[in-house]
């Protein structure tokens, strides 16, 4: 089983811009999740320890979670 994605963005951030042009025209399976709405902002902060975004959840087939930060590392992640 391939680990589950999820992107914690804001339509208004320049870096999400970046993670998410680059997603664009890709097959990638996940999940957008946008910190405008209060559940996920509330969740990244929760889970990830900090509002900042973009940042990706990766939950692996053990249900075990990394949540990922920086902009370049998530587009090298996906790439
Ligand atoms: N170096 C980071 C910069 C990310 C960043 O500065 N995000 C801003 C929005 S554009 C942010 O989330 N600021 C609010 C916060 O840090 O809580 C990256 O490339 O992803």
């Amino acid at each position: 089983m391939e680990n589950k994605l999820s992107l914690y963005y804001s339509k208004y951030c320049f870096f999400c811009q970046k993670v998410l042009m680059f997603l664009r025209g890709r097959d990638i399976d996940l999940e957008l999740r946008s910190t405008s709405d209060r559940e996920h902002a509330q969740a990244l902060m929760a889970g990830g320890g900090k509002t900042q975004v973009p940042c990706l959840r990766i939950e692996n087939e053990k249900g075990q979670v990394e949540w990922m930060y920086e902009s370049d590392d998530i587009i090298r992640y996906l790439s």
